[in-house]
């Protein structure tokens, strides 16, 4: 009987020609009603004597079987493999697939410059809310309700009935807004810090504006220095240094002119000389040159005695400088875009062409006070 039902599955168990012919083999010997099963379970009718005398035998057998179908497994499995390796080729001198890889925009690079220039000159970076108070903004920056300075700064005012809702009120009681520069950051921060100070202030400010040189978002960097005994020859070396490193030339040449702003006494516009070079202006060289002229860049000045007291400190003691220049503008003259409002677009196209690639961070070609 055992050699009936095992001998020929065990000689048909070697020569299964694939794994599905040896699956069926399996199931028709180890399966649940498989001949081995059935006979494994034969042992259950049978006396004591018998048992001791056929057991052994019946288990050695499903042993047998178990065994040669795990070895029978392992060599067709092994065969398919050895037979996909050779049909198989892999061509390691293939060009890797493409992935598409997004780039830093000109204004994040930017800002990340400004960040490291300023910061080997001392400063921090400050940021604060886009969403400000009418005192943050205006008010302690010496501009009063009725200033002249407010219409010029087309605010865009969240509407009065946020009011009435008191949802939209600053600590001040003063209506809310989208801040118009980041003048409140530097507030906030005189405030909270006290002096000395000192800090740039980049980010997103609002304007109600919009044409080919203005959009109603767009970014600035104000600069604070609050010490004792800072005078207009600190607000000068700083400038330039800046706009040396910035600019990646040491032939940056500063022109100020008297200027004014509500928040600075005296107030400074800071123009920088450029060449034509190709119809292009090219910032560097005395704009008094022939063929040359001067680009109003930045407005700065000596920090007002009452803007001072408004962030806390006593204006006897502590002096300040401030400056304030658009960082767009910025990225424009260092890397050539016409257009502002192509930066706001978000094409992927100007992005690919104008973008920086997130490895080459930083990209100064020096830091500040490297000798050219
Ligand atoms: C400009 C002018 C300026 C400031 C910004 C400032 C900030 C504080 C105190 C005093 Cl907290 N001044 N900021 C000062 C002068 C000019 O920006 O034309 N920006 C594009």
């Amino acid at each position: 009987m055992i050699e009936e039902s095992t001998l020929p599955a065990l000689a048909e168990i070697e020569c299964a020609a694939t794994l599905e012919a040896l699956e069926a083999l399996r199931v028709g010997t180890l399966g649940k009603s498989g001949s081995i099963t059935t006979l494994v379970k034969t042992l259950g009718a049978m006396s004591d004597e018998e048992r001791r005398t056929k057991g052994p035998l019946i288990h050695a057998i499903r042993t047998t079987v178990a065994d040669a179908i795990t070895a029978r497994k392992a060599a067709l499995e092994g065969a398919a493999l050895a037979e996909q390796l050779a049909r198989d080729t892999l061509d390691l001198t293939l060009p890797a697939a493409d992935r598409p890889r997004g780039s830093i925009h000109p204004v994040s690079q930017v800002m990340d410059e400004l960040a490291e220039i300023f910061a080997d000159l001392g400063f921090a970076v400050a940021t604060g809310p886009e969403i400000e108070d009418d005192w943050h903004n205006f008010t302690a920056l010496n501009i009063p309700e009725s200033h002249p300075a407010r219409a010029m700064h087309d605010t865009f005012y969240f509407p009065e009935s946020d009011l009435a809702q008191g949802g939209k009120t600053g600590p001040e009681g003063g209506r809310m807004l989208l801040r118009t520069h980041t003048s409140p950051v530097q507030i906030r921060s005189m405030l909270e810090h006290g002096a000395p100070l000192r800090i740039i202030a980049p980010g997103r400010v609002y304007r109600s504006d919009s044409d080919a040189t203005h959009t109603p978002m767009f970014h600035q960097v104000e600069g604070l220095v609050i010490d004792k005994g800072i005078h207009l020859g600190h607000l000068k070396w700083t400038l330039e240094t800046f706009l040396k490193a910035f600019f990646e030339r040491e032939d940056i040449v500063l022109r100020l002119r008297p200027s004014y702003f509500p928040f600075t006494e005296p107030s400074v516009e800071v123009d920088v000389g450029f060449a034509l070079v190709n119809g292009k202006r090219v910032l560097g060289g005395s704009g008094d040159a022939p063929g040359h002229g001067w680009m109003e860049l930045l407005g700065s000045g000596m920090v007002g005695r009452t803007v001072i007291a408004a962030g806390g400190l006593d204006p006897d003691v502590w002096q300040g400088f401030a400056f304030g220049v658009g960082v767009d503008r910025l990225a424009m003259l260092k890397y050539g875009m016409d257009d502002l409002r192509a930066f706001f677009d978000g094409d992927v196209r100007w992005l690919a062409h104008y973008g920086f690639s997130p490895f080459d961070v930083p990209t100064l070609s020096a830091g500040v006070g490297t000798a050219a």
